[in-house]
């Protein structure tokens, strides 16, 4: 009996292991760049592109010139979170449960095409399509079609 306990603990350990490695934390900068050729380029998130495990969190860092870091609703997967941060968050980290492809942007730059993708999870060539037919559009929609054919190319 002892054996079989000890046993046990070793498999909870080791699925806590697990657990720790896929929630690793990903910091995105928030640039504002004056030297930049093109408002796109000028208001950006660093890296623009994330490919994470499920259980990942995301930080925003950055938050001088009034950068706003928000989720965008439709290019948010069912159940997934919804997330809104200023300057004046005290948190301003979220943590992926739910798979697929999300979209972000900054409520300020969000129309000079300030907006980035996250994926969650595994590669799934319908996420991709979903998330293609709900992409918004202008400057914004633009910079996040450009992202998923990255995404796609990988
Ligand atoms: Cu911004």
């Amino acid at each position: 009996m002892k054996r079989i306990l000890s046993g046990l603990l070793v498999s909870v350990l080791m699925v806590g292991g697990v657990l720790a490695e896929e929630g690793k934390t990903y910091s995105v900068n928030q640039v504002t760049d004056a030297s930049a050729e093109t408002p796109a380029h000028m208001f950006r998130f660093e890296p623009d592109l994330l490919d994470v495990p499920l259980g990942s969190t995301v930080k925003f860092d950055n938050f001088h010139g009034n950068h706003t870091v928000i989720s965008i609703r439709k290019m948010t997967p069912e159940g997934g979170p919804m997330f809104k941060f200023s300057k004046m968050s005290a948190d301003r980290s979220v943590t992926f449960d739910t798979p697929g492809i999300y979209g972000v942007t900054c409520g300020i730059h969000g129309r000079f095409g300030m907006a980035m993708v996250i994926k969650v999870g595994e590669d799934n060539a319908e996420d991709l399509q979903g998330a293609r037919a709900v992409v918004p559009g202008g400057r914004m929609g633009a910079k996040i079609s450009k992202l998923l054919d990255q995404l796609e190319a990988k």
